[in-house]
């Protein structure tokens, strides 16, 4: 393979001319691309054999992570980081007259997640392979991606994202490990030498593609596997209900039909909804991946009862929680097993991490959906419910109460936490005080039960994504000034302690930071034809949108800061620019209103010349991995500022403090974690805590109308959500975003923090005043990070729920 840039460049004229027919000159940046793809998977492959044919040689233990989300970004830049061939590539195209940059710009962005839960898992499969640990990921190869975004006339409107359009060089499609998976039909049950035998007949049948994405460890010849699974009637379909009738366009229905299940990926609601065609999906994703592992697993000859010694299965959330009913259905019927057995080893192979305490996120299936759609793994899911609550009869017994909100199915539904619960052997939340709430509030019930299966992991992020690849310049900075180590043990980053003071890396790493913000500022006007002021602060706050989140909490205070510099336009205030990228769910018509808000508020602004040179706001269509990466390096302030309790962990706030920015945020989720390492000199915290907004809560006392009539910024900006003036012109208003904080009892406590957070901005404002103390934080926040990074978490998950162990070839 390439070895050295020389070699490097002569392959990739070669693989140019044979494959594209094209003289170097006449490349394309999108031909770039492609042929560096095409030499990059040729490179992986033979480490990618060998790591599974040594991982199966050594019958070592394996982890498989199933996931309805993987958001793993763009491929190219982080498999040349991986590879560490990254600079010589660089080099090496700059040579022959390409541009690197711009050629990774070509690769669509797989959008096969969310937001935090599906990039997480991407994090998780970097840091796996990084560490040479043996563990894959399982999930769906959806043929569009979550929506993409675009912003008219205010308004989010949802486009397909069709990201497999030109195709993907970075997946092989493994047709010779196709599996079969059944949906509806009748279940027999006879008797045969002394054995239950379970029959299903009438059964709609479908074929499971594998696609397969290496997963390079970094500085190592070590390559895990992400498989997403695809859905097709197959070459010869297996016995389709619809085509009974042997016509032929029940036929092409019997097509569509099978196809929609791997066909798009569910944006995460406001509420939890039971669709049923998710509902197949996941059912799908469970069988299939779990078929696989099983066939991989009966490769070594051993009896089946050793399965928990060599093979963990995690379940992130509760999506993939059929794995449990389905693996038993694999036992029970296929193996030969008894219940008993089965539980057994059922209940010693599962793992799950539980990612919200919101009660309304929680999935809960209506019986009879799950019944028509998967007999079988209903009378499973009915046998370990009875079994269960068997058993807590004995254990609890008169207590009612307790015993009908442990059940497993409750009237008419299913509720997912519970058997995800019930049937794994740890359960984990994502962050210290998201772990306390499950286990002393949400999950009291069971943490009552099962108090050893209870655990924490928080949550990290990769640092050569987040880090490395979206700011090579920051990561340059640092080794420069504390050597190469904290690239594969982050931690090292420590040591950027004792620079926090040094004047030299004080003066560099500014210029860096300012660099970046000038690019962002670049993309910004040629996106928006907006000027934005790199000396400006740039205060940004991207993630999902989401009530909870407080993204209205942020507007509130923007519109607030306007009213000031209309009233005193010679106020003596830093510069700010307020930048949001955010997300909503289609049908969430809360959260599109505050999109709608955002881009009032800054078009009110932004075409006002009095404030031009104070005040900007900027909303950036479309937040993806990709603009994630341009965002994060360029912002002085990170907005964590969900109400306390809500937000499980986060892990943008992280990304953020990587880069350097100053949080300014509530006591929630992995901000907690934060503000222990930092102190209040390094953060800016405001807002209720957790407990305190519990307690308002149980009492009841919360009256935000009373805050609207004794503080007249309040007022103010609430009265302009409905009446035309500033912001809103004749006609338009904001209706049910000030019924939503004003009139019901807001559960996000808006108002109630809206005072505390002024004055957090003032902090900010004043703390900015002071460049070397500015840049002291920076640096106290980018030393401190190594706590969040993914190898860190991975190493916790790797000891102390999968036991698994780094494998060298
Ligand atoms: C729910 C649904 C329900 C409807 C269909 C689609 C869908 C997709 C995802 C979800 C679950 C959302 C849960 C989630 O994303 N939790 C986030 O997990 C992050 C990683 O642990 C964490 O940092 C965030 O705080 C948490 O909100």
């Amino acid at each position: 393979m390439f070895d050295n840039k020389e070699s490097f460049k002569d392959m990739f004229k070669k693989e140019l001319v044979s494959q594209l027919g094209k003289p170097v000159l006449q490349a394309t940046h999108a031909d770039v691309y492609r042929i560096l793809g095409m030499l990059i998977r040729e490179r992986i492959g033979p480490d990618w054999a060998n790591t599974n044919q040594s991982l199966q040689a050594a019958k070592a233990r394996q982890v498989y992570y199933f996931s309805m989300e993987f958001l793993i970004g763009r491929q190219l830049g982080n498999n040349l980081l991986n590879l560490g061939v990254l600079e010589m590539v660089r080099d090496g195209l700059e040579e022959l007259g390409f541009d690197l940059a711009a050629a990774e710009e070509e690769e669509n962005d797989p959008g096969l997640g969310n937001g935090g839960l599906g990039r997480l898992a991407a994090c998780f499969l970097d840091s796996l392979a990084a560490q040479q640990l043996p563990g894959h990921g399982c999930g769906i190869r959806y043929r569009y991606g979550l929506f993409e975004q675009k912003i008219i006339d205010g308004h989010q409107v949802e486009l397909p994202d069709y990201w497999l359009q030109r195709g993907n060089v970075w997946e092989v499609c493994r047709e010779d490990k196709k599996v079969e998976v059944r949906f509806g039909g009748q279940v027999h049950m006879s008797e045969r030498e002394n054995r239950l035998q379970i029959e299903l007949t009438d059964y709609e049948s479908i074929w499971a593609i594998p696609y397969d994405i290496p997963v390079v460890g970094s500085g190592s010849s070590h390559v895990n596997t992400l498989r997403l699974w695809s859905a097709r009637p197959g070459n010869e379909p297996i016995k389709p209900l619809a085509s009974k009738d042997g016509s032929y366009y029940n036929y092409l229905n019997y097509y569509r039909s099978v196809e929609s299940i791997s066909e798009f990926l569910y944006p995460d609601d406001s509420e939890y909804e039971g669709k049923q065609l998710r509902l197949k999906q996941q059912y799908f994703l469970c069988s299939a991946g779990l078929q696989s592992v099983l066939r991989t697993y009966d490769k070594l000859g051993l009896p089946v009862q050793s399965l928990p010694d060599k093979v963990a299965v995690h379940i992130n959330d509760t999506h993939p929680t059929l794995v449990i009913p389905e693996l038993m259905r694999i036992l029970l019927d296929e193996k030969g097993c008894s219940w008993e057995q089965a539980w057994h080893i059922t209940t010693r192979t599962v793992s799950y991490t539980n990612h919200t305490t919101l009660s309304e996120a929680l999935e809960k299936w209506p019986a009879g959906m799950l019944k028509q759609l998967l007999p079988r793994i209903y009378m499973i899911i009915e046998e370990i419910n009875t079994r269960f609550c068997a058993m807590l009869l004995q254990r609890y017994p008169g207590e009612q109460e307790r015993i009908s909100q442990l059940a497993i199915i409750y009237g008419d539904q299913i509720r997912m936490a519970n058997l995800a619960i019930a049937g794994s052997y740890s359960v984990n939340g994502v962050a210290a005080l998201h772990t306390e709430i499950l286990k002393n509030r949400e999950m009291k019930v069971f943490y009552e039960l099962y108090p050893e299966k209870f655990n924490n992991k928080t949550n990290g992020i990769s640092h050569r994504r987040w880090l490395i690849h979206a700011n090579p310049e920051l990561a340059r900075l640092i080794t420069e000034a504390i050597g190469t180590r904290w690239i594969a043990q982050p931690q090292e980053m420590i040591g950027l302690i004792k620079y926090a003071g040094d004047p030299g890396f004080m003066e560099k790493i500014t210029e860096v930071r300012r660099n970046n913000k000038l690019k962002l500022a670049k993309y910004v006007q040629e996106k928006l034809s907006i000027h934005i002021d790199p000396d400006s602060i740039f205060d940004v706050q991207a993630k999902r949108l989401h009530a909870y989140k407080r993204q209205l909490l942020n507007v509130l205070h923007m519109m607030h800061l306007y009213n000031q510099l209309k009233d005193n336009p010679s106020a003596d205030i830093v510069p700010r620019t307020f930048l949001f990228s955010a997300k909503a769910a289609p049908g969430y018509y809360l959260a599109k209103s505050i999109i709608k808000l955002i881009n009032t508020v800054a078009d009110a602004v932004n075409r006002d010349h009095a404030v031009r040179e104070k005040m900007k706001v900027v909303f950036l269509e479309n937040y993806s991995v990709s603009l994630a990466e341009k965002i994060i390096p360029a912002a002085d302030i990170s907005e964590q500022i969900s109400t306390a309790g809500k937000e499980a962990s986060g892990t943008g706030n992280m990304k953020f403090m990587m880069n350097g920015s100053i949080t300014i945020g509530t006591l929630d989720g992995a901000n907690v974690e934060m503000h222990q390492m930092l102190g209040d000199d390094n953060m800016f915290l405001f807002g209720l805590n957790a407990k305190q907004v519990m307690e308002h809560n149980q009492k009841g006392d919360y009256c935000p109308r009373h805050i609207y009539e004794v503080d007249s910024r309040v007022k103010e900006v609430m009265d302009q959500l409905i009446h035309p003036g500033r912001f809103c012109a004749e006609g338009q208003h904001f209706e049910a975003i000030y019924q939503s904080v004003l009139h019901h009892q807001d559960e996000f406590f808006v108002l109630k923090d809206f005072s505390s957070y002024v004055e957090a901005h003032l902090q900010i404002d004043l703390a900015y005043r002071n460049a070397s103390e500015w840049t002291k934080k920076s640096i106290m926040n980018i030393a401190h990070s190594g706590k969040f990074s993914s190898d860190q978490t991975i190493r916790e998950y790797a000891s102390g729920i999968w036991r698994i162990e780094p494998h060298v070839t």
